[in-house]
């Protein structure tokens, strides 16, 4: 069974008064997101270890040993997840998830300038991320390139944003930092976090 690209959760212009613009969603979901897609089935065919695999096991068996393969499938992973955390009714964040906020990471404000700062410090390309660590305690993380809290075992995702420059560029230009304080103001689905909190 191949991989396939899930379609978005919203119209391609539903974020567009929220600072993410159709064409950006148009090329991040159907052609960048594809391409990962593409690549992967691509991999899978030709190696009859991979054959068979659900997306998470792939993740996990090639995380240390990070090539083609990961880097592909830590993508589709890591997109699966973030068309998810966005909404066009995003930045409103509800009572559970603020509550395990406030107790573990010092509050809304200290939350979100960790994860700015996270986001910012990563180097080049890759992810900010909230995860709900092996602890049971939230942690702001960061990974490199096509990698996430799945491949590391920092636990499990609430929120991952995107910070490669084709998730920005279109909308903000160079200027990431903008891009992630519009992201935790207006475009962040808090709602879909505290799910993923209260099924861990
Ligand atoms: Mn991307």
């Amino acid at each position: 069974m191949a991989f396939e690209l899930p379609p978005l959760p919203f119209e391609t212009n539903a974020l567009a008064g929220a600072g993410m613009c159709q064409e950006t969603l148009e090329l991040h979901h159907d052609k960048h997101h594809q391409a990962y897609v593409t690549a992967l089935n691509g991999f899978v065919e030709k190696d009859p270890s991979l054959q068979g695999k659900s997306l998470d096991e792939i993740v996990t068996m090639t995380a240390q040993t990070p090539g083609p393969v990961f880097n592909n499938a830590g993508q589709h992973w890591n997109h699966i997840l973030f068309w998810q955390n966005l909404s066009p009714k995003g930045g409103q964040m509800p009572g559970k998830l603020a509550a395990k906020i406030d107790s573990d990471l010092g509050g809304a404000d200290k939350f979100k300038e960790a994860f700015k700062a996270a986001a910012i410090g990563q180097f080049g390309s890759g992810w900010a991320w909230l995860v709900i660590g092996n602890d049971g305690k939230l942690a702001v993380t960061k990974t490199p390139n096509g990698s996430n809290p799945l491949a590391t075992g920092e636990g499990k995702v609430l929120l991952g944003l995107d910070v490669w420059e084709h998730s920005y560029y279109l909308d903000f230009r160079n200027r990431r930092a903008d891009y992630i304080t519009n992201y935790l103001d207006k475009l962040a689905n808090y709602e879909f976090a505290e799910a993923q909190l209260q099924a861990a």
